[in-house]
């Protein structure tokens, strides 16, 4: 029998406790001292709570809690010898961890997790230190906790489930030397990358959007018309590219979740006060081409000419796979929108960091969004004989280049929050036996403020500067993208905390270290962004990036609730 929040609020003491004991087996305490929080507003709320109730007990009441739970109790699909791997491996953890391996047998989808999924996460976790294991393991219990809750008041993940399986079935498309090893990149305009433009455009039709289109840059475009013609727009969405071997969700939930809410609407009859373009933006991670931000870039009439001579790793130049991809260049300045026209612009992203995942929140708010510069530096110095040429004669790129990285971490870190990385770096035609003469390198530097960017710049330069000099080395640099630091405007902030608030879910203000498409929004409308916790730490620009269906359905209700109280405030 399914129970209901009013039910639970309203029940005795005794009655509420029985309706939550099965959420955390031999532990009736964490429900007890949860209930005193009663009334509840949301499922979300309460299991925010259940789960503070247990961070703030003490560490030998959390150890009891996790000794107290059953091992994994279906293992009906094991194969004896798998059987026989399981316990084990299980007898290893225990003897490991102190206490039994505690896993929630289902996928964030939901799914039944397969013996050999369990077996493997039982391995990988294996590896864990102990203090993050013991994390890991209450982890696991808030988890199992979750899915009994959704089960014994009969929450309905649909919309959650569809989104997430519109990010599994777009993430067949990969492009080539990818695709094979089943990972996940699909850059700038490559087969796979046009594939998911026709994937969405086809999904964006099916959920009832008046007009869909693909762009002169790429960008796959869905309206959903207003109740009157004249009526301004609400511009929301993210991006469709990735990183190589990437996540499934980056930029991607931005897209699928406003295309949810135009489904709803649509399967509602219902009309807003103003139109709603839905975007998937072509190209932000400036992957195959250093043109960052080059979708949304193009709608702010920012698309920068130079660019197309640009050539990819294959000596493709952007024009030639433009016109390949059957892309009108000439309609690209027609692409700049009239931000006169524009409500503002909204995002919903990943958060693609572990603040959300650690703090048991499903949704965070963001309050700005780091500024950043990036840069390919190649430092020239003389390649010569590895085992003939002194260590005080040599003018060796590589080690300059090291040097150089230790003075970027350093640096980076003396400011509490910026950051600074050097994500490529390669000895070109290098030899085992030759001193590098030649070394290429990226540099990507952010901070919450722009002066604090610059700062951090204009130090890791000079320090380049004094090494080359030092060493007798010289070097070129090419900025390849720079991009201000996005404060969220204040009204749309409050907009995503009213929606968050709604639905009874802890609020909490974050700013952003990861760049998005909503950067270069603000520089012609007001903007804001929600964030959605990831799953495995937040880790991302990974293939364990992963998120659930749970949280993905609450950014979809968020945005409802958004797009409803906007159509509120918004004259008719
Ligand atoms: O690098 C970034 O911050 C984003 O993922 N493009
Ligand atoms: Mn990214
Ligand atoms: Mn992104």
């Amino acid at each position: 029998m399914v129970s209901t929040l009013e039910q639970l609020n309203a029940a005795g003491d005794d009655a509420a406790a029985a309706m939550l004991d099965n959420l955390y087996a031999q532990s009736p305490w964490v429900a007890r001292q949860t209930l005193q929080a009663r009334p509840f507003r949301s499922l979300a709320q309460l299991q925010h709570q259940l789960r503070h109730v247990v961070d703030r007990a003490d560490p030998d009441t959390r150890l009891a809690l996790i000794r107290a739970q059953p091992e994994l109790a279906d293992v009906t699909d094991f194969t004896p010898d798998a059987l026989t791997r399981l316990q084990q491996l299980r007898a290893h953890y225990s003897d490991r961890f102190g206490f039994p391996f505690v896993l929630a047998g289902r996928d964030p989808r939901g799914v039944p997790l397969t013996p050999q999924q369990i077996i493997d996460e039982l391995v990988r976790r294996l590896d864990n230190p102990a203090d993050v294991e013991h994390q890991e393991a209450l982890r696991s219990i808030h988890r199992i906790a979750e899915i009994r809750l959704g089960g014994d008041f009969g929450i309905d993940l649909s919309t959650g489930n569809d989104i997430w399986d519109w990010h599994e079935a777009l993430s067949q498309h990969s492009d080539p030397g990818y695709a094979e090893k089943g990972q996940l990149t699909v850059t700038y305009l490559t087969d796979a990358h046009r594939a998911c433009a026709q994937r969405i455009s086809q999904w964006m039709r099916e959920c009832g959007f008046d007009e869909v289109g693909i762009d002169a840059v790429g960008n796959v475009v869905g309206r959903y018309r207003a109740d009157r013609a004249d009526a301004p727009t609400l511009m929301t969405g993210s991006h469709y590219d990735t990183v190589r071997n990437a996540g499934k969700y980056d930029g991607r939930l931005g897209i699928f979740v406003p295309m949810a809410c135009v489904r709803e609407l649509h399967r509602q009859g219902q009309r807003l006060p103003y139109h709603l373009e839905v975007i998937g933006f072509a190209e932000e991670e400036g992957q195959r081409y250093r043109a960052t931000f080059l979708g949304s870039g193009a709608l702010i009439g920012d698309f920068k000419s130079e660019w197309l001579d640009q050539k990819d790793a294959q000596g493709i130049t952007l024009r030639d796979a433009m016109q390949h991809a059957g892309l009108r260049i000439d309609d690209i300045p027609a692409l700049r929108r009239d931000a006169s026209r524009y409500l503002g612009f909204i995002e919903v992203h990943i958060e693609q960091g572990p603040v959300l995942f650690e703090m048991g929140l499903p949704l965070g708010v963001v309050t700005s969004i780091n500024g950043s510069v990036r840069y390919m530096v190649q430092i020239f110095g003389m390649a010569c004989h590895a085992g003939t040429t002194p260590m005080d004669r040599r003018r060796d790129a590589a080690t300059a280049t090291a040097e150089l990285a230790l003075y970027v971490e350093r640096r980076a870190a003396q400011d509490g929050d910026s950051v600074g990385t050097i994500g490529m770096l390669e000895v070109p035609n290098g030899s085992i036996n030759v001193v590098p003469g030649e070394c290429r390198f990226s540099l990507d530097l952010r901070a919450p403020s722009d002066p604090q960017r610059d700062a951090l710049v204009n130090d890791v330069l000079a320090e380049l500067a004094a090494i080359c000099q030092r060493r007798g080395l010289r070097y070129t640099l090419e900025e390849t993208m720079r991009a201000a630091a996005a404060p969220s405007d204040p009204a749309w902030q409050l907009r995503w905390e009213r929606a968050v608030d709604a639905l009874g879910v802890p609020l909490y203000r974050m700013p952003s270290g990861a760049g998005h498409d909503a950067m270069k929004l603000h520089e012609v409308m007001p903007q804001a962004m929600l964030f959605v916790r990831g799953q495995n730490a937040g880790i991302s620009h990974n293939p364990r990036e992963s998120t659930t269906s749970d949280d993905i359905q609450l950014a979809a209700f968020a945005m409802q609730r958004l797009l409803d109280d906007l159509a509120n405030d918004t004259p008719h």
